[in-house]
């Protein structure tokens, strides 16, 4: 401990996301510095989101864009606003060589002006876009891997890897306050946006998720369409037993962001299985299902697909979709065995 005290208001001394990646970077004597120049762009562009987001209410951007998104969701501005903001930040720096994005139906390649990297990112810029006029939380998911293909501009090969090659993922949360939360392989850590001086600072420093939890989190509106074995299972949570403590309690908030955060705190498990109609239910596998699954597996939790773990899923193209089951472990491994018909 340095023997000078925190003083309040002298943010001198206190973890800055820059100061963290630094720190990161440290660790790493091959490391060029280019990764840590990625996350400091990004971390600047969702500066920018979230002031647009707060001020959204205000400035009349809400509101039906013109375009459909590649899930067929009515496109608002903000999402349009928060796919250029990230784009524009990050395909000028050299550290990319190609990114994709949930707004856009292929790949977006990194413009002949601007320099190649080794990295690609897929980013979902606003999920949850649904709550947007309802002021509900929502927020930016992440996901970063290494290039694989050769040459200068990147492919969708790039951006077509399983997640357990992910070099980095995380979330911005557009809630109450702003919070970072991103891993890198070395646990997981919350910054939380201080807009008086405009830096994300070390609130929620190296997160783990509860072994076992007592809230469940999934859509019951689709009970009806549910597999049976999932179907038991919740209807199971919902019976008294206050020995294994159930009932649990049910949190939906509609937006994965929000719902994922909360699991991470409290644990228990947030789930969007397949259902007769989509069998493999609503969640994008490459920019929302990936980077959450190497969030809680690093927070000590569980990601399964029902059956596997979602890491570890062979992706084939990048906007297709994956049944999800995530939290504590535990409860994860519950719900697999009432689904696989062993309980
Ligand atoms: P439903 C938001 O549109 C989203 O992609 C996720 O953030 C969220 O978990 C899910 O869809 C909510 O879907 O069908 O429950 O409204």
């Amino acid at each position: 401990m340095s023997n000078r005290q925190y003083i309040p208001g002298d943010e001198t001394r206190l973890m800055t996301i820059q100061r963290y990646i630094a720190q990161e970077e440290r660790l790493h004597p091959e490391a060029t510095g280019e990764f840590s120049t990625l996350l400091r762009n990004l971390a600047l562009a969702v500066k920018i989101v979230s002031r647009e987001v707060r001020r959204a209410g205000l400035v009349d951007i809400l509101g039906r864009a013109a375009t459909t998104n590649t899930s067929g969701d009515e496109v608002k501005k903000l999402d349009v606003f928060a796919n250029r903001m990230i784009i524009n930040a990050l395909e000028t720096g050299g550290q990319l060589c190609v990114m994709a994005s949930e707004e856009n139906e292929s790949v977006i390649p990194i413009p002949e002006e601007f320099p190649c990297g080794k990295y690609a990112m897929l980013f979902d810029p606003l999920d949850g876009s649904s709550n947007i006029e309802a002021n509900v939380t929502i927020g930016t998911v992440f996901s970063i891997f290494r290039r694989v293909s050769d040459g200068c501009r990147g492919t969708e090969q790039d951006v077509v890897q399983s997640g357990v090659k992910q070099v980095a993922a995380g979330y911005i949360m557009y809630g109450s306050s702003t919070i970072m939360v991103f891993t890198t392989g070395n646990g997981v850590q919350g910054f939380t946006l201080d807009p008086t001086i405009g830096s994300f600072l070390l609130s929620h420093g190296n997160m783990k998720i509860p072994a076992h939890g007592n809230i469940y989190s999934v859509n019951e509106g689709n009970r009806e369409m549910w597999d049976e074995g999932f179907r038991r299972y919740i209807a199971w949570l919902q019976q008294e037993d206050t020995e294994s403590g159930r009932p649990y309690k049910a949190r939906y908030v509609g937006s994965m962001v929000a719902d994922i955060h909360r699991t991470l705190l409290y644990g228990g498990i947030f789930a969007y299985p397949g259902d007769r109609n989509n069998p493999q239910g609503k969640l994008r596998l490459m920019y929302e299902a990936n980077p959450m699954a190497f969030l809680v597996e690093q927070a000590g939790g569980r990601a399964s697909d029902g059956s596997k773990r979602i890491l570890e899923i062979e992706p084939t193209d990048v906007h297709q979709r994956v049944p999800v089951f995530m939290g504590s472990a535990h409860d994860v491994t519950t719900a697999e065995e009432f689904m696989a018909g062993k309980r």
